[in-house]
Order: C-alpha cells, then structure tokens, then sequence
C-alpha cells in the first residue's frame, strides 16, 4: 500500500514556518493537485521519500543531477574541500580553472563572471547588456521563464505558467514598460516589436530550446532570424542557457544550434547540485562589468569554493566522457519512441518534444511550439498521469509546463518501466470510464 504519510506530517509541519510550505512554488504540487512529496535522500537515478517510498527520477533537480544524484567524484570533492573552509570571500585559483575549464568547453566566452544562480546570471546579463547599449527595452518571450528578477516576471513560464500568473503583484510599471514579449518561434512579432521600439531595445533574450512550457523547439530560422535583428539593430542576444548549458552537449545550444550569442548564462549542470549560475560572452560586452567597467554586479558567495568544486568536478566528467551525451540522447529517445508506441495504441492525442535528454509530453492533437499551443493541451489528463506514476514509483516533473529532465544513471529498465506504466494508466483510464 502506498503510504505518504510522513510526508503529508512535514508538509503541514512546513507550512507553519515556510511559505506554502516550500522554498520554491513549482515544489508545492500546486498545479497537479495533492500534497508534494518530502524527500529524504537520492542515489543515481532513485529518489527515495520520507515514507521511504523509491521513486525514477525525471527532474534530477530541473537539471543540474544529469549524472545522477551522488554521483561519488562529486560527492567525495566536496568533502574533501569542505575540510579547508566553505567560503573565503576572496579569489581562488579553482575559480580561474572553473573559468579556464567552461571557456574550452562552450563557444563565445571570452570572459566568465560566476553567480549564485540562474535568476542571478539572467539578471545580471540583462544589466550588462542594457549598460552596455544605453538602451532600457528588451524582448522575452511568453513562456520563457529567466529567473524572479522583476523584468522577467511578465509572461513568464515554469512556475509562473503552472500557477497561470501573468501578471505579479510587486513588479512596477516602470519595470514592465520595459519588458516587451511576444510568442516563441513568431519573428513577424519580433520585427514588429523593433519597429515599434526603434534603437531602443538593449537585449533579445531566449531559451534557446525552451523548457518552461514543456520542452519546445525553435522553428527552423527562428533563432538564425532572431541573430539577424540583433546584427541590424545592435541589439544584445543573450542566450538564457541555464538549462539547456552542458546538458545538450559540452557547448550546449549555441552548438547544438549552431548560433553565436552575445552573452549566455548557464545555471544548473555548472553547479553539479551546488547553488551555482554564471554570464558570459564577448570581452567588447564583458569588460563593462565592474571593477573593469562600470555595470555593478556582485555576490558573497560568488565562485564558492565548494559550489565550485562540485561543478567543475561534474562539468570535468562531462567533458572528458562526451559519449555520455549519446547515452543520454539514446535514453531520451528510447523513452521518447516507447510512449510514442503505447499512446497510439491508445488513440491517445498527444505530442512529445524532444531535444537532447530534455522532453516533454503534450496531450492534445496541435503541435506544441509555443506557451499558448502548451496550454490548450489537456492539462487535467497530465495530472492524473503524474499521479498514477507516482505511486507506482515514477516522479514526473509536477507541472505539464516543465521539461523532464534525464539523468544519465537511468537504466533501459527504468525507461521500461516508465513505458509500461503509461500503458497500465491508459488501461486504467479506460477501465474507469
Ligand atoms: P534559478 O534562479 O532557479 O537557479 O534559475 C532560474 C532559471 C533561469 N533560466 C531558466 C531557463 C530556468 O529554467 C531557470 C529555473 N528553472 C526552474 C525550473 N523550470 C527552476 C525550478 C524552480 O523554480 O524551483
């Protein structure tokens, strides 16, 4: 019998100190209903909750475990750099190596500043990009989620799009007056948006494959197109990479797409599970950041030598070993091609977005390309799924506006399992009726 009790105890315990009883919303189970599961512990591709209940992972923390939770190398570098002090507040020479070690894996970097964050490096490159052209406006598109920082918070996606916020409470008119959006993959909107706002728009920033609505891909041209404006009106392309960075490959979309940007942030993977983001790009862009120039940017705990040492431990294993992308990429599509086969022989409408080992499925018979095409899907059919396969032991991401996220600790017969209990719950679903 599958018992979550414990974990209903905690988060009635939690909610009487934490807001929602969580430290992030997405968390909280909010859109697919129930209470969310507390978790005790992980290891490789298994998470095990406080009931003890195991379960597959498929968010590995929204990215960043993509080897798998506790995976030993960076396990035992944390502890043995935890022994020589947690923070200093001071430059290190693993900070340079970190720096050194993402320049040689990613196109575009010449310079590298690191954060505490995703929110941070999306924050931060907006500034930087705006100090840089003197110029306030800037375009994201609905469903792109960049962070909580306050110009990002209109339109957004991930937990945003699952709670259907779109407009927050606390984000002035100034803030927003700034903030153009438009659909992803629509570049008549983007031209119209520059036409309309003539050299006054610092910075296009994108998820280049986006995984705030569910997993979407750029169109054919889209993203060539959108370099095109940036060239002609001297606009900044920013690249928000926090996700997509050294999971879709060592040099994440700018190569899987084969498209320079401006600047690029990454988060997640680059931390290994530590709380890590960092901006780059082009020294011309970069060296307006202070101390060298004048865009203020700063942190405590910026470049932490533990956060530190476990994504370059992480980031070294991934570039060392570039055949665990195939192995991700071969996982993903096992998976991809095992549900494809139980929803047709279910006559299920359904549509699954692929990209490296970042993946989602959508219930409904249009293709799913942009925030307004992954909303008109059946939302209430996801959750029952989530639900089923939780307590049969598999943790989806709890929001249809989330890419899952593999880890490459999953085994073929996890993904089998997975595909059987999609099966089982359309069995189910049609017994019910
Ligand atoms: P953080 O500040 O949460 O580290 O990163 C913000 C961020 C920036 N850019 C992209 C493309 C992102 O996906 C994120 C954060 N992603 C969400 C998951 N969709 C984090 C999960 C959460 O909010 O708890």
């Amino acid at each position: 019998m599958y018992n979550t009790q414990k974990s209903k105890e905690l988060f009635d315990r939690a909610q009487e100190s934490i807001p929602g009883g969580v430290n992030s919303p997405v968390r909280a189970f909010k859109s697919v209903g129930g209470t969310p599961l507390f978790i005790q512990k992980a290891k490789g591709a298994y998470l095990y909750d406080a009931d003890g209940n195991e379960y597959i992972d498929y968010i590995a923390s929204w990215g960043p475990m993509i080897l798998g939770h506790a995976h030993e190398p960076i396990v035992n570098a944390i502890q043995e750099k935890a022994i020589y002090s947690t923070s200093f507040g001071a430059p290190t020479e693993l900070e340079i190596e970190m720096a050194e070690l993402i320049k040689s894996m990613v196109p575009n970097v010449d310079l590298i500043r690191m954060v505490s964050s995703g929110t941070e490096a999306c924050m931060s490159a907006l500034r930087l990009a705006r100090g840089y052209t003197g110029r306030n406006k800037f375009i994201k598109f609905e469903g792109c989620y960049h962070g909580h920082a306050d110009s990002f918070l209109v339109k957004a996606g991930s937990g945003m799009a699952t709670f259907n916020i779109q407009t927050v409470p606390g984000i002035t008119g100034g803030v927003s007056n700034d903030t153009l959006t438009c659909a992803y993959n629509d570049l008549d909107a983007v031209e119209k948006l520059v036409s309309e706002n003539k050299n006054e728009i610092a910075a296009i920033i994108i998820e280049p494959v986006a995984g705030n609505m569910g997993c979407i891909l750029p169109k054919n041209g889209f993203m060539q197109g959108l370099r095109e404006i940036c060239n002609r009106e001297g606009i900044v392309f920013i690249f928000d990479e926090v996700m997509t960075g050294f999971r879709l490959g060592r040099g994440g979309a700018q190569e899987a797409l084969n498209i320079s940007a401006d600047l690029v942030t990454y988060g997640k993977v680059i931390g290994g599970g530590m709380p890590v983001g960092a901006f780059g790009g082009k020294k011309e862009i970069m060296q307006h950041i202070a101390p060298l120039g004048n865009v203020y940017q700063a942190g405590t705990l910026s470049g932490n030598p533990i956060a530190m040492i476990a994504g370059f431990t992480l980031l070294n294993e991934l570039n060392q070993h570039p055949n665990i992308y195939d192995e991700l990429n071969e996982k993903t599509n096992y998976l991809a091609k095992g549900i494809e086969a139980v929803l047709q022989n279910h006559e299920i409408d359904f549509r699954i977005n692929l990209f490296s080992s970042m993946i989602s499925v959508h219930f409904c018979n249009h293709d799913v390309v942009d925030f307004s095409t992954a909303a008109k899907a059946d939302i209430p059919l996801f959750n029952k799924l989530f639900h089923f396969m939780l307590k049969n032991g598999v943790y989806l991401p709890p929001s249809a506006y989330e890419s899952w996220f593999l880890n490459n600790a999953l085994t073929y017969s996890d993904l089998d399992k997975t595909i059987r209990l999609f099966d089982e719950f359309f069995i189910s679903l049609k017994e019910s009726v």
